[in-house]
């Protein structure tokens, strides 16, 4: 089995949808910058090392992300996956981790990079929105897309009402893009990521 390290900075639903769908991963800690993260729970919970490493304590985002990989590989992990992990990252730590980092963002990337997409979505008026699960480079929310899933934008929604729908996606396709992790089905070429999966090569989870 793989090991994986989960970072996250709040409640940490993406990491607690990961822990209840039978993995063939190991999680061997959960990492967040903030002590209080209620996500850190969750690992607590089930016995998995919980590691508060405030962001407050260090200089630099250097020194800080240096710090990180130091519990990081303490750990033997060989993924690791950030959950609502709020803290861009330096190019050093992205590099560290080249095409073992993947991250989810609640847009349909390249759609509204960066923070308060739902709002955007709103704003822009789009009819279709939803969440991208990608490896990480160093370019925010740039990085190759594994998986997508989109939802309706309905006419009286709201930002947490358009949250709520696309986190309910979140929940089924972060553990589809780890377990094809786990079972060696990614593969990136030219940017691009293609799924091995019984002869189907690329994947679209449509929003029920
Ligand atoms: N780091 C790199 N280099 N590349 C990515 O694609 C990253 C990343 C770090 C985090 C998640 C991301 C998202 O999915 C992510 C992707 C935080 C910010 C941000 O502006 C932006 C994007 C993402 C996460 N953070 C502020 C900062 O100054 C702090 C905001 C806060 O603490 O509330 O780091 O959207
Ligand atoms: C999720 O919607 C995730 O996509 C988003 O934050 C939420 C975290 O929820 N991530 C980002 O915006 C990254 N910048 P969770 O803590 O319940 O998983």
């Amino acid at each position: 089995m793989i090991k994986t390290v989960v970072l996250l900075s709040g409640r940490g639903s993406n990491f607690k949808a990961l822990l209840e769908a039978d993995l063939p991963v190991t999680f061997t800690a959960a990492i967040s910058n903030r002590p209080d993260a209620a996500g850190l729970e969750y690992a607590r919970a089930r016995g998995i090392p919980a590691i508060a490493l405030d962001h407050k304590h260090y200089q630099t985002r250097e020194e800080f992300d240096a710090a990180l990989i130091h519990a990081i590989d303490g750990t033997g992990a060989d993924l690791v996956i950030l959950a609502g992990y709020m803290r861009i990252l330096t190019k050093a730590f992205v590099e560290h981790y080249a095409g073992r980092l993947i991250n989810i963002h609640p847009s349909l990337l390249p759609m509204f990079p960066g923070l308060r997409t739902h709002e955007a979505a709103l704003r822009e008026g789009v009819k279709i929105h939803g969440c991208t699960v990608h490896f990480v480079t160093a370019e925010l929310d740039h990085g190759p897309i594994i998986i997508q899933a989109a939802v309706p934008v309905l006419p009286d929604d709201g930002p947490d009402s358009l949250a709520a729908r696309v986190l309910a996606q979140e929940h089924r396709i972060y553990p589809q893009a780890v377990r094809w992790f786990a079972e060696g089905k990614l593969a990136i070429s030219d940017g691009r990521v293609n799924v091995r999966e019984d002869g189907v090569s690329q994947w679209v989870l449509a929003a029920s």
